[in-house]
């Protein structure tokens, strides 16, 4: 289920990404997207199976970005495309029809279409500025809200998230929220990551 926190690794240039993650996870994060883009390919697949194996510990998704071999290879839970990447109907192909296929979009015309693909869920950013990716499509709220009306699948929101902004964006309709410096940045990830988690709390239906 795509609800919670959805963190994103970052770079790894420090090597502390699976100390972080870790972290991140007792925290609460509840999905893991392993984003490694230009990596040697034995590294990202090493560093993808020992991400798999702490999300199975902590019940946590693992999905791949852009790589579906990858993902299917190591049995992750789904794999993220971005705009440019390979159409939902061959990724279908390669991990089959149990898996997640999520897709990055920055407009209400790319969430419908993705849907109408068969996207499992969508990412709408960047609903803030944010500076970990460069050439992003600054959305805002408004836009969210709107995405929100106008698709039923799971909708992440990204983009310079900070536990603040991510609460407006889950009063905007957001499932989840996505971060990748809020949490992978701060010296005590598994703080963060508790701060962000802990958002979604308030909207569990009371006892
Ligand atoms: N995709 P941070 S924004 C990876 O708008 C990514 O599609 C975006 O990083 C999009 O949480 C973004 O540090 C970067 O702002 C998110």
């Amino acid at each position: 289920m795509i609800s919670g926190l959805y963190l994103i690794t970052d770079d790894n240039r420090d090597g502390y990404i699976l100390t972080k993650v870790k972290k991140a996870l007792t925290g609460g994060a509840r999905i893991i997207q392993y984003r490694a883009k230009d990596i040697d390919v034995n590294e990202r697949r090493a560093i993808a199976t020992q991400l798999q194996t702490l999300c199975r510990e902590h019940q946590a998704l693992l999905i791949i970005n852009d790589f579906p071999e990858l993902a299917r290879d190591i049995d992750a839970d789904g794999v993220h495309l971005g705009q440019d990447d390979m159409s939902v109907v061959q990724a279908r192909q390669i991990i089959g029809r149990n898996k997640l296929i999520g897709i990055s979009t920055h407009s209400v015309d790319e969430a419908l279409k993705a849907e109408a693909q068969g996207a499992d869920y969508i990412a709408f950013g960047s609903v803030f500025p944010t500076s970990t990716k460069k050439d992003i499509t600054l959305v805002g709220l408004k836009s969210l809200s709107m995405v929100r009306k106008a698709v039923l699948i799971p909708l992440v929101a990204i983009g310079g998230m900070t536990p603040e902004r991510a609460s407006s964006a889950i009063d905007a309709g957001a499932d989840a929220i996505a971060v990748i410096s809020g949490v992978m940045a701060d010296d005590d990830p598994g703080r963060a990551a508790r701060e962000f988690a802990l958002l979604f709390n308030r909207h569990l239906p009371l006892p």
